[in-house]
């Protein structure tokens, strides 16, 4: 049975992968960051007591800003494979936070290669990498954006995505290390983020639907994006690691839609006119934006055999009735006197 260790393992494609892994019969462990609320969210439904003699999920504090605990993580786990998903990923937030993005993000994955590259070397066993690469080292290439489109980013967040991407290509050529760098187009689900911008729709749509908001304030509706659902994503990611040798793959649907689009599909969906309570807000505009993203996965699906199973609408109305689920609770929890958070503290 292998052993997969997971960085970003409470994020949207971290908890999709710790379940796939788990139920191919992997052992999974995954570096958590320590915060002073819980932020365990998305893998506590399948987490089980380290006690419970049937666990194979296991949880390390850990932080790509600091080497050793990689190194220290490394040395107990003994992975077989690594997918190195933890990020600050938040594109707008890299406008703000840039040094820090660029640290966790670029300089991050410097660390775990290095920790890597040094592990091999003393213990004599092999490790797998996945590296998460997105479509935002694009930025502003035209579409179909493939393998071999010219990398022109477009935000902080993007250029350190380019920077870790050669990172792993280096190590791959200088020290023969199995680096596998997927190339991610925007994939969405209703664990996602909440201010990434298809859940931030979704969440609105549940709360306007039940009577909990009545407006939702977005930045630009113009932009296009080739947008999947994380659970195939993740797929593909796995299948990376399984192949006779490491290689870089655009992972994508093939297909863009507008911010605009998305809107009038998921109020549609809740029978709402989008047009009756989407704003355009200033803020939530970039200062520099990535207008069209729309992959070609030819080489994904010839190589690795992978192809995406969820349409754009069947994405939509997934995250849709989810967060309509979510909203009724709310509601339910705010008639009985409970104070429902609200939605307007997050800056993104
Ligand atoms: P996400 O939901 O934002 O999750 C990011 C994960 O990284 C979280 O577990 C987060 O921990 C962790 N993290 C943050 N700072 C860290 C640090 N300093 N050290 C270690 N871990 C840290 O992102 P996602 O959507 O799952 O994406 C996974 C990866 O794929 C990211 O690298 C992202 O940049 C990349 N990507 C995503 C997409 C997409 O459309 N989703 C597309 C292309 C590439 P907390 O939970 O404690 O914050
Ligand atoms: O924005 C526009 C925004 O933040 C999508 C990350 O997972 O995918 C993600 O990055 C588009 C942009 O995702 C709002 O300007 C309009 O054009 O959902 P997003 P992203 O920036 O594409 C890539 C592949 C990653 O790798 C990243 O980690 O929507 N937009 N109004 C808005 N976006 C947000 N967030 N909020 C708005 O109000």
């Amino acid at each position: 049975m292998k052993t997969a260790l997971i960085t970003g393992v409470t994020g949207q494609d971290g908890s999709y992968l710790a379940e796939l892994l788990l139920a191919n019969g992997y052992t999974v462990h995954g570096i958590i960051s320590r915060s002073s609320s819980f932020n365990t969210e998305r893998i506590d439904p399948f987490y089980r007591d380290p006690h419970d003699p049937e666990a194979r999920l296991f949880l390390h504090y850990g932080d790509l800003a600091d080497g050793t605990s990689l190194r220290r993580i490394l040395e107990n786990v003994r992975p077989d494979e690594i997918y190195n998903l933890g990020a600050q990923s938040h594109v707008m937030v890299s406008f703000q936070q840039p040094e820090y993005t660029a640290d966790i993000v670029a300089t991050g994955t410097l660390r775990l290669l290095e920790s890597v590259r040094d592990y091999q070397a003393h213990t004599g066993r092999s490790v797998r990498i996945y590296q998460a690469g997105s479509s935002e080292m694009f930025g502003s290439t035209p579409p179909p954006q493939r393998e071999i489109s010219r990398f022109a980013p477009r935000s902080p967040y993007g250029v350190a995505k380019v920077a870790a991407f050669h990172y792993g290509v280096n190590y791959r050529e200088a020290y023969d290390l199995f680096v596998a760098c997927g190339i991610l187009f925007n994939h969405e689900s209703p664990r996602r983020g909440e201010t990434f911008v298809t859940r931030k729709i979704s969440r609105a749509v549940g709360r306007i639907r039940v009577g909990l908001q009545e407006n939702l304030y977005l930045g630009n509706l113009g932009a296009k994006r080739d947008w999947g659902y994380a659970g195939d994503y993740v797929e593909a990611m796995w299948r990376m690691l399984q192949a006779e040798a490491p290689g870089d793959y655009v992972v994508a649907t093939g297909v863009a839609y507008s911010v605009g689009e998305f809107c009038e599909e998921a109020f549609s969906a809740a029978g709402l006119n989008w047009r009756n309570h989407v704003r355009v807000d200033p803020r939530y505009l970039r200062p520099a934006e990535v207008q069209h993203l729309c992959g070609d996965a030819t080489k994904a699906r010839n190589e690795l055999g992978w192809r995406p199973t969820v349409a754009f609408v069947d994405l939509v109305r997934m995250m849709v009735e989810h967060d309509t689920e979510l909203a009724q609770q709310e509601r339910t929890l705010q008639a009985a006197g409970h104070k429902v958070k609200p939605h307007t503290a997050v800056p993104a």
